[in-house]
This record gives C-alpha cells, structure tokens and sequence, in this order.
C-alpha cells in the first residue's frame, strides 16, 4: 500500500523517436522505501487512480439517482463494492509469453503462438464470488485477466493463431439494433494490437471478426495467423477484442491483454529493471452484484431507440492485474511499472 498521492512525475527523454514511446520516471516515497518507478506510456491516456481518491469515487457514485436498472440497483453495486476489503489479494504478476525463439547459435527467431479466448470463472476478490468472463490464454485453465503478457523482440517477427473457444451466448445483453457483427450463433472477435505498426490483414479491423472454430466470419477476414513485425525499437502495447459493435461487451468480459517490445540494448543502456522489476499494471474499472458477476446496465439510455445500448462505462471496482484493489510486495530497489489503462471510460488520478 503506497499513498500515490505523493508521487511526483518527471519526463526522461524519449528512447526513441517513435511517437509510441515517453519514458516517464516517477519518484515515490513509500512507508517502506523510496523506490522508483518508470512508467511507459503507449498512446495511452489517463492518469491513474489512488487508494486515498477511491472514496471520492464511491461518493461521487452514490450521488448517481438509484434507478432500477434491470433489477439491479446502483446502491446494491455499491454495496458490493463498499463490501470488499481492500488491499487483501496480492498483485499478480502476469504470465508472460515469448514472441521470440533463440537459436541454438543465439540468433532471435519468430515464434508461433496460439492463443485462444475462453469462457472461465474468474476471482477478481477473496470475497466476491467466482465472475463468469471471457479471457485469454493458451487454454481455458491457463487463460487469465488480463491475459498473458506477450513479449516481443524488436524487430523480430510473431506470428500469433487467435482461436474463438466461445460460447453460443454472450455474457453479457447485445444490442441487435446496433451496427454490429451479425452471425447466426457465437460471440463474434477479432484482436487488434493497440498501438502496433501491424500490416491491415493482421490488424483486427472490426469487420473481420470471427466466431467459434471460424465457422462464421466477418467479410474483411483474410487470415487466422495474424503477423506483427514489432517494427517499433521498445513499446508497452495491448491487445484487445476489436469486433463491430462488440468490442465494449467483449472488453467488459475479459479480453485483454497486455503487449510490449523490447530491445535489450536499449534497456540496458538505460539500465531500466527486467524480469520481476519490470511490472506491467493493467488497470480498469469494474460493477459487480451481489453474487460476483460483472455488471453492465442493459436497459440503455434511449431504450425507445436502441434497447441496450448505453455509451461508456464506469464501474465502482478497480480491477490491477485481474484483483481488485490488490497489493504489492516490494523490495528496496528499483522497479519499473507499465501501466494501461483498460477502462472502456474511466481516467485516473494519482
Ligand atoms: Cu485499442
């Protein structure tokens, strides 16, 4: 538990003239140590959120008008949320998978990665019941929230199999009178990578969704394997469900992943922390019931026009790594922190 509030920010220069990358260094002083940590921001925006600011969000949250939203109250969800301890699961440090192979000569060669998104049940707190999501992982009892962290080398090429493991039915209420994917049956996705330089087959347009085995498909789908060159010299990216008029719920439901290209020389240059040191955070923002399901209001904002469409989302739980409100071991040294914001609306404040 560190009191953000007392973090200070200061911008190092660029490691390199790619747009995608502003190294940022933060100083903080905790009750435990001063430990530094160096953000990277990848076309990110928002700032993020404080142990010590989340009470205001709760009462800014309680000032919404209690309206009954499908059965679900705002007081129940805030309820819930007031109800989980915080600072009680541990941050989890998020699997990683090599995009990279090495020779036996040394040389970095592609890899080939498949990577399937499933439906699990998923504790997002020691508290709340198990939650129904959509995650990504090599399996469904390896899939997790976020999903596997992929790292890739740069300048070397991955080759990632996204496969579609989903059920007939979404966990979430779609709303048909919207401009969306449209197949018979099953949850339709494709997965962009957020702030790739990715060639327009592999980059998950919204149009080239696909649906369980790729038995349906969107009329823009060309290939399974998506290529990404990570042309880029470093970058902390994401991944995420990139189907029309699907994404919003997709996201809601789990699918998301965290992405970053690295360059040992350049990191080594600036002797920025690796392994452990080199934290990804993930944070987005989440409602739960009363028996741990992700909520979302279905009832829509102009429901005489589009029956479930509502246009953001803000939840009243805030989720890193897949825990609410987690805490972090640390030890006296440097780390470095790359922090997404995965909020579909949501900004944050130190
Ligand atoms: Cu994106």
């Amino acid at each position: 538990m560190y009191d953000f509030q007392r973090l200070e920010l200061y911008i190092l220069s660029p490691i390199s003239g790619a747009a995608l990358d502003n190294q940022v260094i933060m100083e903080a002083k905790s009750f435990i140590s001063e430990i530094v940590y160096a953000l990277e921001l990848a076309m990110l925006v928002g700032l993020f959120m404080s142990a010590s600011s989340m009470e205001s969000v709760a009462k800014a949250m309680q000032s919404i008008p209690n309206r009954n939203l499908d059965g679900v109250t705002n007081t129940e969800l805030m309820q819930t949320a007031e109800g989980l301890s915080l600072f009680v699961d541990k941050l989890p440090f998020i699997r990683t998978i090599n995009g990279y192979t090495i020779s036996p000569k040394g040389t970095r060669l592609p890899a080939n990665l498949t990577i399937g998104m499933h439906l699990k049940y998923w504790k997002f707190h020691r508290d709340l019941p198990a939650s129904r999501v959509f995650a990504f992982g090599e399996s469904a009892s390896s899939a997790t929230i976020p999903g596997p962290t992929i790292i890739a080398m740069s300048g070397v090429k991955t080759y990632i199999l996204w496969e579609n493991f989903l059920p007939n039915e979404h966990i979430f209420t779609v709303d048909n009178t919207l401009e969306t994917a449209k197949p018979n049956a099953g949850v339709p996705t494709v997965v962009h990578l957020h702030g790739g330089v990715t060639e327009p087959e592999s980059d998950g347009s919204a149009l080239a969704w696909f649906t369980n085995g790729f038995r349906e498909r969107g009329e823009r789908w060309r290939k399974a394997v998506y290529l990404y060159h990570n042309a880029a010299e470093t970058g902390t990216m994401w991944y995420h469900d990139h189907a029309l008029g699907y994404t919003r719920l997709n996201l809601l439901a789990g699918l998301i992943g965290a992405y970053k290209i690295v360059n040992p020389r350049l990191e080594n240059e600036f002797r920025l922390p690796q392994g452990e040191f080199d934290q990804m955070l993930v944070v987005m923002d989440r409602s739960f019931t009363k028996d741990g399901q992700i909520y979302i209001n279905s009832t829509g904002i102009r429901p005489e026009i589009h029956p479930q469409w509502q246009p953001e989302y803000y939840g009243n739980v805030i989720v890193v790594n897949g825990k609410a409100w987690p805490y972090m071991e640390v030890q006296r040294r440097k780390y470095r922190f790359r922090i997404i914001n995965a909020s579909n609306a949501r900004y944050f404040n130190f």
